[in-house]
């Protein structure tokens, strides 16, 4: 008896398995995009983004590098495939006091990470004598978590423009962190279906004692998890 190509089979979709689990994914941007100066259309910058149909969004942080002389000429828009927009920057400096003066943040450059865990707000980050002016983890203006349980596969959009006269730049790099929830445990080859596949599947992960067959998580592996496992299976997914 042959018994090689179901256990290729079982090894590849286990392989797979580990890489679709829920964690951080980190998605880029192919960028060196002009932003143009003065002009409130701004460019777009796409990051396709590829996870597993049975994951939803616990978080997004977007990471930017963007050379630009005067930061306080840019808002930047991050919209998801879902339609929902947020405002990450919107003239920092603008409409407060501003540095160094009605003009807005008159820095250098970002390197970046907006995320709502960060302490300081991006909007009021302008350090004008330091290049970059805006550095490190900042709160961007709306909150990310604006995505949270959407589903994160598809095309994002992150706009840049540059809303006043003389100053104008580049973004050299975009990067999102996308960190998501898996909604279906039992769905273990991750493709949103429920089938002889996810039993296979879990049949061999437990025989492996591979932590996603502790489906109680209480460190063992017993009937307890077949049972677990069996009648998620039967619930069946949203
Ligand atoms: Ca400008
Ligand atoms: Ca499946
Ligand atoms: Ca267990």
């Amino acid at each position: 008896m042959n018994t090689g190509a179901p256990i290729i089979l079982l090894a590849t979709m286990l392989s797979t398995l580990a890489t679709s689990s829920a964690h951080a994914q980190e998605f880029c941007a192919l960028t060196n995009e002009f932003i143009p100066g003065d002009s409130p259309v701004g460019v777009d910058i796409p990051i396709n983004v590829d996870v597993s149909a049975n994951e939803s969004i616990a978080s997004v942080e977007l990471a930017l590098h963007i050379a630009h002389d005067w930061v306080g000429d840019l808002v930047i828009t991050l919209q998801s495939p879902n339609g929902t927009i947020i405002t990450i920057l919107d003239r920092p400096g603008i409409p407060s006091s501003g540095f160094p003066g009605p003009f807005g943040c008159g820095g250098q450059g970002i390197i970046a990470t907006f995320t709502d865990s960060a302490s300081a707000p991006a909007e009021t980050a302008c350090t004008p004598n330091q290049m970059p002016t805006m550095a490190g983890d900042l709160i961007p203006l709306m909150p990310l978590s604006a995505f949270i349980g959407e589903q994160p596969s598809g095309q994002w959009t992150i706009n840049v423009s540059d809303q006043s006269s003389y100053d104008f730049g580049i973004v050299l790099d975009a990067c999102l962190f996308v960190t998501t929830n898996i909604d279906c445990p039992p769905d273990l080859t991750g493709e949103g279906n429920l089938n002889f596949l996810d039993v296979s599947a879990f049949l061999t992960a437990f025989g492996n004692q591979d932590p996603v067959a502790d489906f109680n998580t209480d460190g063992n592996f017993n009937f307890l998890d077949v049972s677990a496992f069996l009648s998620a299976f039967s619930a069946g997914c949203p």
